[in-house]
Formats: structure tokens, sequence, C-alpha cells
């Protein structure tokens, strides 16, 4: 595989696509060397075939605000890949989202949703609609006017979205609802549905949840544990919720938040009445972190800066991608960070990951630390299958397993002496089975 002659034909071809592009360089510099030791994937044109999606869907959405103003946004669903599985992936709700935002997060999704050994296909889908000070009849109405286009290409065996930035709970229930009234069918279209209409129990705790997971495991990995560590944490959404209550409950000091306004330090850590505090934050739909200093007294807050300045042991970026830069990744190592955890999708810039693994520091990529939530969702996929609903424990017990397979299959392809390079054994044990999958059903 020429690894540089397809990233110049693809720069060429999406000159205007840098966040695909970035995701697709990470990828391929990792599998080169297996690619090459393996020629049965060149063979196949397997890189080539994997960087083109299978299919894209654009579409309008039109919808009236409470003053009776119209409103026009444009809505996507890139189908990436569904060598394993229907094509599985969030949908993001945020004003930046692009083709080519939607293009990495799909070509991501392809190779996290092979690795949680769950049989699910890389997609992703959303909108440039801006949540921020809408109430929540607006939200409701853009939710349905989207699902009446979405509606047309996706299916519980087919395509199967669920949340991401700027769609939670509430926006997966209108967009369902609209959905059942559309097609008149109760399915297991979305993921991330309410406990009581066929959404898994521990949905919205997963993704945080099973980042905490992998991060004990990459402690033990070099022998150590996660009780009394601090921890930073970026963002205040569902991820840094659930990664902040479970790294809490296992003992951990969490002394920041963040948000697009800022970050909170909070030096005496974390506790239930905080953590309650952040979902209230969440739902007042004015995306800050500010009034968090106002109504806790030992919570500090620093306006337009990231918590990568502060001194911590484990560093988790839940926010969103390139939100850690190099300079955040230097003053981390100046720090001695002891781990790095990127939990947002593609959240490191490249050059912030060269500088840890040329440091040396334990660092793992987002398709690995934040598949948990992905694998979740294919648990519900297979509850709603069955028509049947898990326990809290049995679904923890699942999660507990693949995350720690992950952890394994990281490890086996990305050993390299003492150190282990996350970054490669993710992409290479999430490549293999994507790839193997694609030679055996041939070229179509
Ligand atoms: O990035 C992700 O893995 C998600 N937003 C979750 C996708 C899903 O289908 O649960």
């Amino acid at each position: 595989m020429d690894v540089n002659k397809i990233l110049a034909d693809l720069k060429e071809k999406h000159p205007d696509e840098p966040l695909f592009l970035q995701a697709v360089e990470e990828v391929l510099h990792s599998i080169k060397d297996y690619v090459a030791a393996h020629p049965q994937y060149d063979q196949h044109k397997i890189i080539e075939r994997m960087v083109e999606p299978d299919r894209i869907f654009t579409f309008k959405v039109e919808w009236v605000d409470d003053k009776g103003e119209i409103h026009v946004n444009t809505g996507y669903r890139v189908q990436f890949n569904n060598a394993i599985g229907p094509y599985k992936g969030g949908l993001r709700f945020h004003p930046s989202v692009k083709l080519d935002t939607l293009k990495f997060l799909g070509f991501e999704q392809t190779f996290k949703n092979s690795l949680t050994t769950l049989p699910m296909g890389g997609g992703k889908g959303g909108s440039d609609f801006n949540a921020k000070g809408r109430s929540d009849n607006e939200i409701m109405r853009f939710c349905q006017a989207f699902m009446m286009e979405l509606q047309k290409y996706i299916g519980p065996e087919t395509d199967v979205p669920a949340g991401d930035i700027g769609v939670g709970g509430r926006e997966i229930g209108y967009m369902y609802g609209m959905y059942k009234k559309l097609r008149k069918e109760n399915t297991g279209v979305l993921t991330g549905k309410g406990a009581g209409w066929g959404g898994s129990i521990l949905r919205p705790e997963a993704t945080g949840f099973g980042a905490v997971y992998f991060v004990e495991h990459m402690l033990k990995a070099h022998n150590m544990d996660i009780k009394g560590k601090t921890v930073a944490i970026s963002g205040f959404g569902n991820v840094a919720w659930g990664a902040v209550t479970k790294a809490t409950e296992l003992g951990a000091k969490v002394v920041t938040i963040s948000g697009p306004d800022g970050y909170i330090y909070d030096e005496e850590g974390f506790n239930k009445e905080k953590i309650e505090y952040m979902l209230e934050l969440r739902a007042s739909n004015n995306d800050v972190v500010a009034p968090f200093a106002d109504k806790f007294k030992s919570a500090k807050f620093f306006a337009g800066k990231k918590p990568w300045e502060q001194k911590v042991d484990i560093a988790m970026p839940c926010a969103t991608q390139n939100e850690l830069r190099l300079e955040d990744a230097k003053a981390l190592i100046a720090n001695n960070v002891t781990l790095v955890a990127e939990v947002s999708n593609m959240g490191c810039h490249a050059d912030a990951v060269n500088a840890f693994i040329a440091n040396k520091t334990i660092f793992a990529p987002g398709k690995a630390v934040n598949a948990g939530g992905v694998a979740v969702s294919g648990l519900e996929m297979s509850q709603n299958s069955m028509k049947y609903g898990w326990t809290g424990a049995e679904v923890d017990a699942k999660l507990h397993q693949i995350m720690s397979s992950i952890h394994e299959n990281c490890v086996k392809y990305g050993k390299d002496g003492s150190y282990i390079n996350y970054v490669k054994g993710a992409n290479v044990a999430g490549f293999i089975k994507v790839a193997d999958s694609m030679i055996e059903q041939g070229v179509c």
C-alpha cells in the first residue's frame, strides 16, 4: 500500500475535508506495516475501497420556530461501511456540522464498531442545527422535520442511528415518535431510546462508564490503580457526565469539567450533588459551565481556557474533535501526566498524539476508549430483536467484558517492546475484521 499516494489522491478529491483526511491519515499510518505484511489486502484494493463511503444522503430540513419564523437546515446521513453489520452510528446536531465532520466520524465509527466485537457497520449523520437558546417545542419540531426525511434511508436491519453531540434521550424520543408515526412500526431503528420504550438500561451512562473501565485496564496493565488519582475531564455533556460519575464512584478525584465558555476547576473534586448539577446545566440549553462556580464555593471558573493546564494524573478529553492540541499535550507532559485517555472522537490533534507516543505517555485513542457507548447501542439492538430487556447488572457485565476485549486486542496488535501503542493496536484490530469481511463478501 502506498500510503502517500492514497492520501494525496484523497486530498485532491476532497481538499475541503480536513477532518476526514486527518482521520484517514492516522489510520493508514498505523496499519501500513500490517497491510504490507499481508498482501491480500492490497490485492483486493481494500484500503482504496475502505476510504470511500458506501453512500451519502443530504437533505433539507425546514421547521418553524416559536415566533412563526421559518428556518432551513441541512441534514446528512453518511453510510460508510456495512461489511460487518448494519450501518450504526450517532447523529450530531451542532452548528459546526458539515459533510467533512460526518465523513470523519463515519470512518472512525467503522473501526470502532469492529472493535466492539458486535456485528455493526459504520455510519454517522446529523445537521447544522443549533439548539442553543431553543425551546423544547422548537427542538421537537426540528427533530420531527429531520426524521421526516431521514426515515427514508434507515431501518432496524439497514441503518440504526443514535445520539452524539446535541442529540440525547430527548431528541431520540422526538425522532422515534415521528419514525413510528410515519412507518407504523415499533422497532429498534434508533438506539438511546428511553428505558420504558425499548431503550437499554445503562445506554446513557455507557460511553463514560466504558471509558473509565478502559482506563482501569490501561492502569492495570501498568501495575496501577484508579483510586486516589486526580482526573481532568473536559466537556459537560452526556459522555463527560458518565465519566465523572464512574471515576468518582471508583475513588478517583475529578477536578475539572469544561464548556465552550471555559473550564471549572474544583479542588475538592466532584460529588453526587455536583454530578447532578451537570445534568441541570446541560438541560438549560445554554452550553455554558460558568454557573457551576456560582453554585459551588470550591469551584473556580477559568474563562476561555482548557483544563489541560492543570496538574493531574489522568486526562480524559470528553468534548469534541481536536480539543487537545500540541501545546496542551506539552503542558500535560511537563506536569508529568500518567495517562491520557481520549474519549471524544479524535479529541486529540495528530501532533498531540505524536507527542504522547514520542514521550511514551500511556495514551489510548477515542475509537477504543469510547466504544462502550456504541457497544451498549449494539446490546440495545440485540434486546430489541429479542423483544426482551436485560437488567442493569447484565448490561454492565457485558460492557465490562467488551471493554476488556478491546483492551486485550489493543495490546495484541499494539505492543511495541515495553510500550503499548494503543493507537496502532486499535486501528489494526479494527481494520482486520472489516477488511477480511470485505474480501469474503467480494467486490460489490
Ligand atoms: O461516537 C459514537 O460512538 C456515538 N456517538 C454513539 C453511536 C451509537 O450508535 O451509539
